[in-house]
């Protein structure tokens, strides 16, 4: 997070700045940037912030304006580079770029004011930490002078993000902004600090790649073992080597590798002198054990009827866009739902709050992947509950015109909280409105036969579209390992 405070008037005016990092170098930056301004042009700190952005490659940021960023947001209309997104809602925008994030593998950019647009992007900046999502996060903050004093919209956001966070800034001084952002890029795209005891397993395959393997082990610190085809692609003086593994390696690098709780093999094929021999009989008795699993408990619903079980619904999406489809989603049975049904194949195509379980995250963190991909089918697989918490950014993406597809399984309640026996009720709020009132073509859909063609609609027509599918309510997510128990105590799915 990166929190800076401006002046109107003067030029190289930022003076403090608040920055926070979530979670690869900077990927996106162009090899060589050439500034728009004159070698000795003076410009504004805010221009300067610009600037640095331009430099990592950044094209499109989401930023909401107000109170002691406004500076800031001006600057970012005089770029070129940079498509300036607003969101409804602070918590839209972060989710947005969260999701463009997942959707790219580059790190999303969000600004706002500080105080409550601040505190609104909370939510945001937790869910990127608990998931290992790259998010440079930037705000404005009070004048110094101000500091301190619980001045208009002066909130402790440095304190409030920490733990949060990769890391925080409060830039206090203009000279710093191009070496801060930098470094907050590179932090936020470099790795986590997962592991306690982590090896390196090196091969003959990174014969070409010593001098990097030798960077690596430079910068991270981890021991490294090697296969006798790797010998001395590491130096086996560095007191960081444990020299080989396998059966006729040393104690130390088996020691290592068998209590390590991260194994980082490169350029190894995981021969039998290392892993033991029969590694690939025992494997195959493996597979068949598990094999014989699957085919004892197949995913299996309960239908009604004519009325649409959410797992057919999903089912059905799944063939009619082949496991392509980028899919983010809410929180709730849905989600599961989503993540049981949906036969997910490619990487950075399932978006969905994981750690946090955000509530609201689906329809933002759709926009964010359709500005990410804008080839790919985005669809916001959401509940009911989840959708109506960022609702407003039906406008934003009518306006951006992105084309995100909803399909929304409606139960008409928080069905992962409550699961009772439902009685039913006119449909409220009426979905279709809310899409209406923002000219987005919206449909629903009750009946289990007529779901097909629903669906096939919602993914033909161009733009944005909400298709509200009515779903039986009684529908549960199962498999179900209750709290505490293993998967021996598993309540199982078709009933
Ligand atoms: C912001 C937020 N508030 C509350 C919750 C707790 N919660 C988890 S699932 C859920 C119900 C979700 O309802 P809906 O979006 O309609 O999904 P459904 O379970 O009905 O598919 C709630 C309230 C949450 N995860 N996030
Ligand atoms: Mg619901």
């Amino acid at each position: 997070m990166l929190q800076l405070q401006t002046s109107p008037t003067s030029t190289k005016c930022l003076s403090h700045c608040h920055l926070s990092v979530n979670p690869e170098p900077s990927l996106g930056a162009p090899e060589t940037f050439v500034s728009r301004f004159a070698a000795d042009q003076l410009r504004k700190g805010s221009d300067i912030l610009v600037e640095a952005l331009e430099s990592e490659g950044v094209t499109h940021v989401f930023g909401y304006p107000g109170g002691a960023y406004m500076e800031i947001h001006e600057a970012l209309a005089r770029s070129s580079m940079i498509r300036n997104v607003l969101p409804r809602h602070e918590q839209g925008g972060i989710f947005a770029e969260d999701g463009y994030a997942r959707a790219s593998g580059r790190p999303g950019v969000y600004l706002t004011s500080p105080g409550l647009g601040a505190t609104n992007i909370i939510s945001g900046i937790a869910d990127t930490n608990f998931d290992s999502i790259p998010i440079v996060a930037i705000t404005g903050q009070v004048p110094r002078g101000l500091m301190g004093t619980d001045a208009f919209q002066e909130v402790p956001l440095i304190d409030i993000t920490r733990p949060i966070t990769k890391f925080n800034y409060l830039v206090l001084d203009v000279e710093d902004i191009p070496r801060i952002v930098k470094e907050a890029f590179l932090l936020a795209t470099s790795g986590q600090p997962v592991s306690k005891r982590p090896v390196v397993y090196a091969g003959g395959g990174c014969m070409n790649c010593s001098e990097e393997l030798r960077w690596f082990v430079g910068l991270t610190g981890i021991p490294v073992a090697s296969t006798l085809m790797g010998l001395g692609i590491f130096p086996c003086t560095d007191d960081l080597s444990l020299h080989m593994l396998g059966m006729h390696g040393t104690i130390q690098a088996n020691y290592a590798v068998d209590r390590s709780d991260l194994l980082l093999a490169f350029g190894v094929r995981f021969d039998d002198r290392v892993t033991g021999t029969k590694f690939n009989d025992k494997v195959s008795a493996w597979i068949e054990e598990i094999d014989e699993q699957k085919e004892k408990h197949p995913p299996s619903y309960r239908t009604f009827g004519e009325a649409i079980p959410p797992q057919y619904a999903i089912q059905l999406l799944d063939e009619l866009t082949n496991g392509n489809a980028i899919i983010c989603t809410g929180v709730g049975q849905h989600q599961m739902w989503a993540a049981q049904y949906y036969k997910h194949k490619n990487p950075r195509h399932w978006l969905s709050s994981s750690g946090l379980g955000a509530m609201g995250f689906g329809l933002p963190a759709a926009m964010g992947a359709a500005l990410a991909k804008p080839d790919a089918i985005v669809v916001d697989i959401d509940g009911d509950g989840s959708f109506m918490m960022n609702i407003q950014e039906l406008a934003t993406i009518r306006v951006e015109n992105l084309p995100v597809k909803i399909m929304q399984l409606n139960n008409q309640h928080r069905g992962m909280v409550y699961q009772f026996q439902y009685e039913y009720r006119d449909v409220f709020p009426d979905m279709l409105m809310f899409a209406e009132a923002c000219n987005i073509t919206a449909a629903r859909v009750t009946k289990k036969a007529e779901l097909r063609e629903a669906i096939e609609k919602m993914l033909k027509t161009p733009g944005p579209y909400l298709l509200d599918v009515t779903v039986t309510h009684q529908a549960q997510v199962l498999q179900l390992i209750p709290d505490g128990g293993t998967f021996k105590d598993a309540i199982k799915g078709a009933q």
